[in-house]
């Protein structure tokens, strides 16, 4: 066995005459002529290896302290109780193989001392994942991955996965990426919506998606990404208040789970994290801009939409009212929202839809979706797209189509909300925005 645990399993109480083998990296070795530290670092944490110069083996010894960083090791041997090093004891190795010796110098600084540009870590990304934040960073991912599908099935949703190569654009305004499918010209998708919308029909009933949607944007933000995770959910028989009482009862879900799984990543990058308070505060549109106009920096009319700095003036004004981060806008202009949104009754100038908020960005867009085939088919033309490009999609409509509502989540800008992440390509192991293809 190369390893019997990682670093963190260790209970140096329970752990008596028992040998064990840890594995990892060299993350350091110390050598102060009579005692040498080898600090071994795995996924989950550190351990300190100790050899004793007179009470070992001098050919191992000497072994160890010629050990390059970053190399790759297996030590076996046996736990002593030390209060002073890592997890509260150091592993006194019988044996230390070496499975893999690191060239030197190394790309990068994987001990945090030496700070790096974005760049030059994800150019780097192996190695730059061997540093304790960006680790931290993707063992949250995980764990916030993992919430939202824990909720989801618990709260009756289905797992689905939608095609990513098809024939039509689903969100106006945002860009395609064009691809050669065969002899036919065939795009990236933006979205699952029309996918999830059609298993609405299918009597599904309540379906989510957590996968990849392409966006052909060229602006180069630090909330924008050119493939993006998002997380789709659809609901048949319930209207975009339903949803949104899901969605923020997920978020706080997902959040708690955070803090209670772990609170060893969010230490390490120094998070005390709060879990959003439900409801969210909503806020309709018209509102929204008056909260803008009011602050004096911008001047926004009825059927604009919202800037960055408007979001972000929306956002201060929420915080200092009610010192929560996220909230609704709700009731959007029909005519600024994609075709699928319902507009109300009585008012059909206004959208039955909305965008849940982080104080920083927008996080989600949802909606209760049209379901009566004929409106559908005139929002598709008044926005000047072809009906007939959506045939597969309509036909769903004409045979019996519950009413039913959604939203998408981009699962990065959750991430990097929670975390207070400053750039999105932080919370992406391998990021695709307009310069970068590799790795
Ligand atoms: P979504 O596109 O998913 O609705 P988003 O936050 O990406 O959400 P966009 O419509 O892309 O929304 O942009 C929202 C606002 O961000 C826009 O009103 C625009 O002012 C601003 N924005 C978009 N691109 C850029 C850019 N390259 N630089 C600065 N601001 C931008
Ligand atoms: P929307 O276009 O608002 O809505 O996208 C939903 C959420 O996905 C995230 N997102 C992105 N994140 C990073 N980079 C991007 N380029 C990017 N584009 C989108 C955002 C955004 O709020 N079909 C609807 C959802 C629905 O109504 O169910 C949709 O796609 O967090």
């Amino acid at each position: 066995n190369l390893r019997t645990h990682y670093t963190t399993q260790i209970d140096p109480g329970k752990i008596g005459d028992d040998k064990v083998a840890l594995a990892g990296w060299v993350h350091e070795v110390r050598d102060l002529g009579g005692i040498c530290f080898v600090v071994l670092r795995d996924r989950q944490g550190r351990a300190q290896v100790t050899l004793v110069k007179k009470k070992i083996d001098r050919e191992l010894f000497n072994f160890a302290r010629k050990l390059i960083r970053e190399s790759v090791i297996s030590v076996r041997g046996s736990i002593k109780p030390e209060e002073k090093a890592p997890n509260g004891y150091e592993l006194i190795p019988d044996e230390i193989e070496l499975l893999n010796e690191a060239e030197s110098p190394l790309p990068l600084d994987t001990t945090g001392k030496v700070d790096a540009e974005l760049d030059t870590r994800l150019d780097s990304r192996f190695i730059d994942l061997r540093r304790s934040r960006t680790n931290a960073i993707f063992r949250i991912r995980h764990e916030v991955l993992h919430a939202v599908r824990n909720y989801l099935a618990n709260d009756g949703f289905l797992e689905t996965s939608s095609p990513k190569v098809v024939a039509t654009a689903t969100e106006g305004g945002t860009a395609l990426f064009p691809i050669t499918y065969f002899d036919r010209e065939a795009f990236l998708n933006q979205s699952p919506q029309l996918f999830k919308q059609i298993l609405m029909s299918g009597g599904m009933d309540r379906v989510f998606e957590i996968g990849p949607i392409f966006r052909a944007e060229e602006h180069d933000t630090r909330r924008h990404l050119n493939e993006a995770t998002s997380i789709d959910i659809e609901a048949s028989f319930v209207d975009h208040f339903d949803v949104m009482e899901i969605l923020e009862n997920m978020v706080e879900y997902v959040y708690t789970r955070v803090i209670e799984n772990v609170p060893d990543a969010l230490e390490v990058l120094g998070i005390e994290l709060k879990v959003p308070k439900t409801p969210f505060l909503k806020l309709t549109y018209q509102e929204a801009i008056e909260i803008v106009n009011s602050h004096g920096e911008e001047e926004l009319k009825w059927g604009d939409d919202l800037s960055t700095l408007s979001e972000h003036t929306i956002g201060e004004h929420v915080f200092q009212e009610t010192g929560e981060e996220h909230y609704f806008i709700i009731d959007w202009p029909t005519e600024i929202k994609p075709f699928y949104a319902m507009p109300y009754e009585e008012k059909p100038e206004f959208s039955k839809s909305f965008d849940m908020m982080h104080r920083t960005m927008e996080l989600s867009s949802g909606a209760q979706r049209i379901h009566i085939p004929e409106m559908l088919k005139n929002r598709i033309a008044d926005q000047g797209l072809d009906p007939e490009g959506f045939d597969f999609y309509l036909r769903a409509f004409s045979y019996g189509m519950p009413p039913h509502s959604g939203w998408g989540l981009g699962c990065e800008r959750f991430v990097m909300t929670m975390l207070g992440v400053e750039n999105i390509r932080d919370v992406v192991l391998f990021p695709r925005d307009r310069r970068r293809l590799s790795p």
